[in-house]
């Protein structure tokens, strides 16, 4: 497939200038490049702009309840563990209503790819306060202002025994799109934390402010290291947005840990028939 093949009939209705364009653009290509299809490869969304992408790929998906892309990849996963999955997922998505998910995924290893298209804000619901927005933020939900701290889901993400951990600007699709596949090829569970501006809404997160503000860790970085990593993810303000991979070791994935799909996958395990009539029985 190349990369108009992946179009839907569906017609695109982020606004003019989305960070989101930016994201579809650097997965169809990094789909392109690893040859991801309807045979190797399954999206799941939560509800929010973000969740649209999935609507414009044609590749297998699903879109799920709000907050909950993770459970449901993780359960594609499950019955077969041989696909490419990926969960997009908005801020809001995951570490609000999806959040304990997000904690027991990156507990979990599973060997999924989170991506998290974070504007700092609830988009789809016009721009409400979400738990990426900064304190001090005023929208039409913290009229007075945020009072809250926000969650850095990498932090949290790396506390909670995450594998990979990646962040990168919607705008630099060549790195967007080389970084979705290193977390795709990580075994193990992989967080993408992808800055989107939502141009409508988040008057704070512009394109600019993450063109001056973001650097690359650069390859004197050591990704293996989880104190740098945990200092790097302190790291958040004016020039101080470290993005690339920030975290990334060889831990065993869940599903390798299970022998009854470690052969082959469940899907192809055939299923057995069994008489439960006896059983029931006990319960009439
Ligand atoms: C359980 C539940 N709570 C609230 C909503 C309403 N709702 C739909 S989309 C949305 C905001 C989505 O924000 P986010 O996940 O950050 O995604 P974005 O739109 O910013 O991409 C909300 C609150 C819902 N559909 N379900
Ligand atoms: S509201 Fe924001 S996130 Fe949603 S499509 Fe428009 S610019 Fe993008």
């Amino acid at each position: 497939m190349n990369m108009h093949d992946y179009l839907t009939p569906n017609v695109c209705t982020w606004c003019p200038g989305c960070g989101n364009f930016g994201i579809w653009t650097a997965f169809k290509k990094a789909a392109e490049k690893e040859g991801w299809n309807n045979t190797n490869t399954v999206l799941t969304a939560g509800i929010g702009c973000h969740g649209h992408l999935v609507n414009f790929v044609k590749i297998t998906s699903f879109e799920g309840l709000h907050g909950r892309p993770i459970p449901v990849a993780s359960g594609v996963k499950l019955a077969n563990n041989r696909l490419n999955v990926f969960a997009f997922t908005g801020d809001g998505d995951a570490l609000a209503e999806g959040g304990n998910h997000f904690i027991h995924a990156a507990r979990r290893n599973q060997d999924i790819t989170v991506v998290i298209h974070d504007n700092a804000i609830y988009a789809l619901t016009t721009g409400q306060t979400s738990p990426r927005s900064p304190r001090g933020y005023i929208s039409k939900s913290t009229p007075g202002g945020n009072i809250e701290e926000p969650i850095h889901p990498l932090r949290l993400a790396l506390a909670a025994g995450a594998t990979f951990l990646a962040r990168v600007y919607s705008g630099d699709i060549e790195r967007l799109a080389e970084i979705l596949i290193a977390a795709n090829n990580h075994h193990g569970l992989s967080v993408v934390q992808i800055l989107q501006p939502c141009v409508t809404f988040n008057y704070m997160y512009s394109h600019i402010f993450y063109q001056e503000n973001i650097y690359e860790v650069g390859p004197s970085y050591d990704p293996t290291d989880k104190t740098a990593a945990f200092a790097k993810t302190m790291e958040w303000g004016i020039k101080k947005i470290p993005v690339g991979i920030l975290y990334q070791v060889n831990e065993p994935t869940y599903e390798e840990q299970i022998p009854q799909i470690k052969k082959h996958a469940l899907v192809h395990g055939g299923t057995k028939k069994r008489d439960i009539t006896k059983i029931l029985k006990m319960y009439v």
